[in-house]
């Protein structure tokens, strides 16, 4: 299989990782995927005139150089990103967007700052109950609206990074140089690119994109009554072997990587007869809070024939990944066992 990107859109850059780059811990960034509502920047812009605006329910508004964010205290976090809609074209019924299969996920190690350590120089006002982020990606289409988008006060203070840098290099321009939000084990959506203003608010940011999508909701209801993605969803995917392979008998080795956005992940069970029993796969690489962990299971089979292969992650609280994902109208947070199994034939 060629290990290239699934590109499902050109304007704008939408594409997925290829599979076979899902296996390292670690997804270079020259194949993590891409997911883009707007026109990614043509060029570079340039450090000397970026400043990141700080406003709204603060007592100190900010204008910051990068140079004085590169002087704060740093911090180094593995962060696994999906995109909301990542797994959208396994589910058995159709939803509207981008057809992912699995590879609108990666895994990266992220240097930058504390949202927090930002927003304390601004000094926050006791009303503000969400922060805002804003980039400098221009809207595509008619609409013309931006890419704005909010996250509740606790979790900017708690758990939220602002990255200038990506497994070891700066930011690449794709991925929102010279610098993103991160929303620690949130969806993407949640993790404004290119960000060049910071608004604290004192209820959730009204805009298309936080209204109309990134919204769980059935058909015949409204999108703003729906529940907004936050959190990664509890998930397993399978990396080796890949959909419809013909392997030889004698051991098989399955490989795959679980995540649970804030929840870490305590166990991933593998099953090769429909669900009827499971085996216990064994970890393997790093254990981080926000990061994947990869696994793999030696499979040893002997009769040829046709078999489904599945895997079911169990978090740290004990709560397993649905047998079948909750469908909605956008396709949101498939993470449905049977919609991640694959088939293989031995012979
Ligand atoms: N400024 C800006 N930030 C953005 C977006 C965007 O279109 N514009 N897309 C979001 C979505 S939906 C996702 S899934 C992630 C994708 O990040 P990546 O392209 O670095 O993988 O960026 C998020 N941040
Ligand atoms: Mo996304």
């Amino acid at each position: 299989m060629e290990n290239k990107m699934r590109i499902m859109s050109e304007r704008p850059l939408n594409a997925e990782t290829p599979i076979p780059s899902l296996r390292s811990w670690i997804t270079a960034n020259a194949v993590f995927f891409d997911r883009n509502q707007s026109e990614i920047p043509s060029e570079k812009i340039s450090l000397q005139e970026w400043r990141l605006r700080i406003d709204g329910e603060v007592a100190m508004p900010l204008d910051m150089t990068f140079d004085q964010i590169l002087r704060m205290p740093k911090a180094i976090v593995s962060n696994t990103l999906e995109c909301s809609g990542n797994g959208r074209s396994l589910l058995a019924e159709k939803a509207t967007g981008n057809p992912w299969t699995i590879g609108g996920a990666g895994n990266a190690v992220f240097g930058g700052v504390w949202l927090k350590d930002i927003l304390n120089r601004a000094q926050p006002g006791l009303t503000t109950k969400h922060v805002a982020f804003e980039g400098l990606d221009k809207p595509l289409g008619s609409a013309g609206v931006k890419f704005i988008r909010s996250i509740p006060f606790d979790k900017a203070m708690s758990s939220s990074l602002l990255a200038y840098e990506m497994n070891g290099e700066p930011l690449p321009l794709k991925h929102g140089y010279p610098l993103r939000a991160l929303a620690l084990g949130w969806t993407g959506a949640n993790c404004v690119k290119w960000l060049q203003r910071i608004t604290l608010m004192d209820r959730p940011f009204e805009g298309f994109f936080m209204d109309k999508v990134y919204r769980v909701y059935q058909k015949g209801k409204a999108p703003e009554a729906g529940e907004v993605v936050t959190s990664l969803k509890l998930k397993s995917i399978i990396t080796q072997p890949l959909q419809d392979e013909v392997l030889p008998t004698g051991p098989v080795v399955i490989l795959g990587a679980a995540y649970g956005g804030e929840e870490g992940i305590q166990a991933v069970d593998v099953s090769m007869d429909g669900g009827r029993s499971w085996k216990a796969a064994e970890f393997i690489g790093p254990h981080e809070t926000f990061a994947w962990r990869q696994w793999q299971f030696v499979w040893h089979v002997e009769k040829e024939g046709a078999y489904t292969i599945m895997a079911r992650a169990t978090d740290a609280r004990g709560e397993q990944q649905p047998m079948n994902a909750s469908w909605n109208v956008l396709g949101y947070g498939n993470n449905g066992v049977h919609e991640h199994a694959i088939t293989v034939r031995i012979r």
